[in-house]
Formats: C-alpha cells, sequence, structure tokens
C-alpha cells in the first residue's frame, strides 16, 4: 500500500506549513497540527503566519479548497510528517540537543496511529532520534510491531527525512532539492520514497535513519568548519599584517582550493547549531567540528576588540552599526553575531552608537533597552566617527567613498 490519501505535518512552522501546503497542493487531504491556537486558526483563516514568498497564495489556495485543515489535535492519517523545533540548550561544550518536541509529537501520533502507517522525522535531529520516536510509538502501541521489532515485516514504518531548504527560497526549494531518506528499515525507505517522490522533483536518495540524521548534522558542520577556516585566517592575517581578502582571493586563484569568506561570527539558527549536535552526541571524536564551532563563537569578541581600540582614538566616538540580520539580504536576526556585537558594544558604553538595519522596522526586544538608535544610512554615515560594516547588505555596497573619506571603518564583511 503505498498510496497515500491523506498526510498529517506535526509542527506548522518554517518547514512543516510549507510542506503541508505543498502535500495538499497535489490534491490529497492534508491535516495539520500546532500546539498553537492562535497558529491554527491563522491558517484555517488562509493565511500564514509568517512571511515567505508565494506562501500566502499558496496556503489560501489549498484551504480554500478543503484540502488543508489545521488542529490543535493529532488526526489520523496514512502518513505523520513531524517538523518540530530540536533547540540547543546551554552553551559551548555544555550544549545539549533538546528533543522533546519530537517526543511530544510522536507520543501525539500514538493514539491514531494504525496498522499500514508511515511516520517521518523532518526536524534536524541528533542521531538516534528517529529510533527514540520509533520507541515513543511502541512503548504506546503494543498491539502495533515497529521495525526496531520487526524489521521489514512491521505494520508501521518509520523513517527520517531531513529538510534543507533555505529560508526566502522555501517552496522552491522544498520541490527541487534532492532529498536524502533514510528508512529503519528498507521497506521504511521506499515507502518514504514513495511520499516525498508525490512533491519532490529533486534526486531522492535512501539510505538508513542514522545516516540520514548525520548527513543533515555533516552538511552544516561542513560550511561551519570552512567558515571557521576563513575567520582563522582573517586573525592570522590581522597579526601579521595581510589584507584577508587579497589573501583569499589569490589563494583561490589555484584550481582545488575554494576558501569561504570572513565575517564578523556564524549566525542563522542551523549552521551556528548543528554542529554541536554532533559534538554531543561523539565528543571525544568531534575534535575539529567544536574548534571550528569555538573559532566562529569567537569572532564577535575580535571584532568588538577592533572597535575598541579604534574607538580609544577618538574623543566622542560615534559609531554606525551597518547591519543587524546574520547574513545579508534578510530581515532574519536569530543568532545574529551583529545583535551581539552591537549589544556588547552598547554595554560597553563605548560611545554613540547608531545603528542602520534597512530590512527592520524598529530594533528587537533586548537591544532597543541598551540604547542604540536605529538610523537611516546617509543620516548614520554623516553623523558617525566611525563606521563598523556587520553585513554585507545590497543597500550598503554602493557606498559614497567621500562620506567615508575622514572616518574610521571596519569592514568585517570585505565589502568595500
Ligand atoms: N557565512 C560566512 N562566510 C561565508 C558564508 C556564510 O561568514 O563564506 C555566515 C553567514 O553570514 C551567516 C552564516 O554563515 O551568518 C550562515 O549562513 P549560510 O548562508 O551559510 O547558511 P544558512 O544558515 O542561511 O542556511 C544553511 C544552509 N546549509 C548549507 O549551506 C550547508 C541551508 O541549505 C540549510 O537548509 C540551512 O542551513 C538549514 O536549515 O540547516
Amino acid at each position: 500500500m503505498d498510496s497515500f490519501a491523506r498526510v498529517s505535518v506535526i509542527g506548522l512552522g518554517y518547514i512543516g506549513l510549507p510542506t503541508a501546503a505543498v502535500f495538499a497542493d497535489t490534491g490529497i487531504e492534508v491535516a495539520g497540527t500546532d500546539v498553537n491556537p492562535g497558529v491554527v486558526a491563522t491558517i484555517n483563516a488562509g493565511r500564514p503566519h509568517f512571511g515567505e514568498p508565494n506562501l500566502d497564495a499558496l496556503v489560501r489556495r489549498v484551504v480554500e479548497a478543503g484540502k488543508l485543515r489545521a488542529a490543535t489535535e493529532v488526526a489520523a492519517a496514512d502518513a505523520f510528517i513531524i517538523a518540530v523545533p530540536t533547540p540547543l540548550v546551554g552553551h559551548g561544550a555544555a550544549a545539549a540537543p533538546d528533543i522533546s518536541y519530537v517526543e511530544q509529537a510522536a507520543a501525539a501520533i500514538a493514539p491514531v496511529l494504525a496498522a499500514g502507517n508511515l511516520v517521518i522525522l523532518e526536524s534536524t535531529s541528533p542521531v538516534g532520534t528517529t529510533e527514540r520516536v520509533a520507541a515513543i510509538l511502541a512503548e504506546r502501541r503494543p498491539d502495533l510491531s515497529f521495525p526496531q521489532q520487526k524489521g521489514e515485516m512491521a505494520q508501521v514504518q518509520v523513517a527520517h527525512c531531513p529538510e534543507r531548504v533555505l529560508p526566502g527560497r522555501i517552496l522552491e526549494e522544498v520541490v527541487n532539492n534532492p532529498r536524502v531518506i533514510g528508512g529503519m528499515s528498507r521497506r521504511c525507505a521506499q515507502r518514504a520514497l514513495a511520499l516525498y517522490r508525490m512533491v519532490v522533483r529533486g534526486e531522492c536518495r535512501v539510505t538508513t535513519a542514522r545516516t540520514a540524521e548525520l548527513a543533515k548534522l555533516t552538511e552544516n558542520a561542513y560550511r561551519d568548519v570552512n567558515i571557521a577556516f576563513a575567520n582563522e585566517l582573517s586573525l592570522i592575517c590581522d597579526r601579521l599584517r595581510i589584507n584577508v581578502w587579497d589573501l583569499i582571493e589569490m589563494a583561490n586563484l589555484h584550481p582545488r582550493v575554494n576558501i569561504l569568506s570572513p565575517g564578523p561570527g556564524v549566525g542563522g539558527h542551523c549552521i551556528a547549531v548543528d554542529p554541536w549536535f554532533i559534538v554531543a552526541g561523539a565528543p571525544e571524536e568531534a575534535r575539529l567540528i567544536r574548534t571550528a564551532r569555538e573559532v566562529n563563537d569567537a569572532k564577535p569578541g575580535f571584532v568588538l576588540a577592533k572597535v575598541r581600540e579604534r574607538a580609544a582614538a577618538l574623543k566622542h566616538p560615534v559609531i554606525a552599526c551597518l547591519g543587524l540580520a546574520y547574513k545579508k539580504d534578510v530581515d532574519d536576526l536569530r543568532e545574529s553575531p551583529a545583535v551581539e556585537i552591537v549589544a556588547r558594544l552598547a554595554e560597553a558604553k563605548l560611545g554613540e552608537l547608531l545603528v542602520v538595519e534597512p530590512h527592520i522596522a524598529a530594533l528587537p526586544p533586548g537591544l532597543a533597552e541598551l540604547g542604540p538608535e536605529l538610523a537611516d544610512f546617509d543620516a548614520a554615515l554623516e553623523r558617525a566617527n566611525l563606521v563598523l560594516l556587520l553585513v554585507d547588505h545590497q543597500a550598503f555596497l554602493q557606498v559614497d567613498r567621500d562620506l567615508l573619506k575622514d572616518k574610521f571603518v571596519i569592514d568585517t564583511r570585505g565589502a568595500w
């Protein structure tokens, strides 16, 4: 039985809602679940509860067609997709993944589970989490059989198919990105493959659940380690008085060298987080991955020291901080090193702080109380005697050089 007439999606956030809507758009019935009644009401009114290109029209269409409905309780279905958060709690060496939302989702599915069902974990998860989901289901439903008990003969299939989409391009990437499909058995993987084939045009590769879990974490750890290499080079170059951007440009002329860009640190909710899941699972072995995290996490402190050094030479420092987002041309401030740097500058009371972030209308709570002023680009450049470029937003690239000429400039992105 490889057809799916009804799919249940648990967690209607950045990943769950677009996924639910894309499945509903194939004409099957999708029941979405979220613990937040406000989110449920908004979706049932035909609207997404966050901004994402083209999602408005899609959600309206599938809700009006009666194909997507949201509720706070999990409904029976042929397949269940879990897309809840897996946050990291604690910092540095004490950081540990919190899989309690996944555990709660599994517990909520258990009562409505039936023979022939497929349960998929999409959340980025530490290795072993899919097995944990299967264990919770088995514990709560002794009347059914699961892959850890009956292998290929199990009545319920369990798989891990990690999401890989980039915010801002979610609808396109849900459909076109290649997918890793990790089954707890071959049958589990084959059924999950049949489900994703309904919506995914990209290549789908089948493997084990544990490999799929580590593959997702590895993709982001790979990028983190490579950014850490670039960030370490920026410190080495500072010590040796070499321009790091020239250095990287020269080294990248080699056909097999492709060094990424240094910056003020690494932000976002994935790359700065996922490597810790690997470290937590294999603390003694994951030495390079841990060090890379530490190098990237230390970069805001280095930027701060540079600003301090420059500000000390000024009588009345007026510092223009350009950009707050975690990367260029987005409005997302999550885990942003720019936010950390501005907050630490404000706490250090180094001078007057002007923040320029064209993608937001007000400073975020936590930062606003510390006293920096949200300013527009031209006014900030006019008033500042120290300019700190933190994000290489398009809006900052075309700058009038004359405006910078008598100021200290710290360009953490090599954009100027
Ligand atoms: N950064 C640098 N130097 C670089 C590249 C990035 O300092 O050369 C910084 C950025 O400024 C930013 C951070 O790294 O602060 C992360 O940005 P990103 O564009 O590298 O990645 P994310 O977090 O927006 O999205 C990543 C993607 N993963 C990979 O590229 C391997 C995306 O495909 C994943 O879906 C997403 O994580 C996720 O959800 O896991």
